[in-house]
Order: C-alpha cells, then structure tokens, then sequence
C-alpha cells in the first residue's frame, strides 16, 4: 500500500510514523507514506494556499490551484484507489471503513485547514470524505494519522500476531471483555478464577458473555446495526 498525504503541516504529521507498529510497517515495506506540502505547490507570493470566502464571513479557504496542482502530479505517476478528505462533515469513521480501505492499493489523503477547501476540490477530486468523530480538530492532520494508523495495522504481517487484528474491538461490532496479566493476586484484587482454569471453551464462553454484556452496559447503539 502507498498512501500520499497532502497537508500544510507536515510536522504535525511525522512523528506517529516514526515509532511502534506504523515505523515497522515501513520498515517491512508493508506501507509507504509520502507528504507533500501544499505550499510546495502554490505559484503566489508568499507561498499563499488560503484566501478570503466569496460571500464574505470569517476564516479562510483553502484554493483550489495548489491542491489541483499537486493531486495531478500524484494522478499522473500512478494511479489512485480513493482520494480522501479528512473534514469534520465527512462520514464518521468505523471499522468497517478501515477493513475495506485496508484492502486498497494507493490512497491520497488531502487535510482540511482553516475553514476546509473550495467546494469545487470536493466536487472534482475528492472520493471519500471522512471524519473522525462529532468533534473539531483545528485541522484534519490528527486524523489523518488515526485514519492511517487504524488501516495499516490491518495490512497482513504488520501485527505480530496474524490473528490480533480480528480480535480487536468492533471487530464484530462488540467491545473487547476485560483482560488480565501476571500477577494473578494484586494486594488481595484477584484475576477471575475461569481465566486460570485451563478450559479453553469456558474461557471462550466467558469472554463472549463479558464482551456483550460490556457492549449492551456502554454501547447498545453496535448492537442494533
Ligand atoms: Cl477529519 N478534521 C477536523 N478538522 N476535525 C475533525 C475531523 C477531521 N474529524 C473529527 N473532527
């Protein structure tokens, strides 16, 4: 997978990439990331990407020229899967968004800022349009590193285990039951007894009644989809 980020701020954006899961994903050649810089692209003074709105009101907007510009020359190396706009009026994130995408070959993702880009970027380019949760971030580059991270940790081989993925949260539209490590008796707060039984199938059972129960007690709205 390659996945191309069109941002105004890159550095926002780096350090996710540099550590744990997504730094070894890169290493492994699972996934490469590329930014590119908005301002790279523009042909006015002052590397300008933002102007005044027609119709008046406050905030500015980004152009259409410079991300025109530089989502072509990504078009015209390769070609593209989707064309994603991080924008808090996208469709909300959820796994199933992340399974599908996770399956894709090449993604741009372009970051909203300020007020968000001149509707005739949506119009043109854009194929998906995603935000992350009813929420305002100050611009859409958090969310375009949540948005990575949850599809490249999908991508097979970069999790450990090969199975780790699939017993996620939500992977079945339910929450995780609770979990326990070593020690077994923390001053007197004990692990439950039929994690340390041995018996595969009860624990299953216990995990499957806890994991509903948690989901009807903090979620009810997963399991009416
Ligand atoms: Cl994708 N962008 C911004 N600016 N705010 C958000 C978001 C995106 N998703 C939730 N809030």
């Amino acid at each position: 997978m390659r996945i191309d980020i069109i941002t105004v701020v890159p550095d926002l954006l780096k350090s996710p990439f540099e550590a744990s899961i997504l730094k070894r994903a890169i290493e492994k050649n699972l996934v490469e990331i590329h930014f590119h810089n908005l301002r790279d692209y523009t042909t006015l003074s002052y590397k300008q990407i933002d102007d005044y709105q027609y119709g008046g009101g406050a905030g500015m907007v980004m152009m259409i020229e410079p991300i025109d510009k530089c989502i072509s020359k990504l078009k015209s190396e390769r070609s593209y899967d989707e064309v994603i706009y991080l924008t808090p009026d996208g469709e909300v994130l959820n796994q199933n968004m992340s399974n599908s995408l996770s399956l894709k070959g090449n993604l741009i993702m372009l970051c909203g800022h300020y007020k968000g880009v001149d509707q005739r970027v949506r119009d043109l380019f854009i194929t998906k349009e995603i935000s992350i949760g009813d929420y305002v971030l100050s611009g859409g580059e958090l969310a375009a590193a949540v948005l990575c991270d949850s599809i490249i940790r999908l991508i097979p081989g970069v999790l450990g285990n090969e199975t780790s993925a699939l017993t996620d949260a939500f992977q079945d539209n339910l929450l995780s039951p609770p979990i326990y490590t070593r020690p077994s008796n923390y001053k007197g707060y004990e692990v439950p007894d039929i994690l340390l039984s041995g018996h595969k199938k009860k624990i299953d059972d216990w995990r499957d009644e806890k994991a509903l129960q948690r989901t009807k007690d903090r979620r009810p709205d997963l399991l009416e989809e």
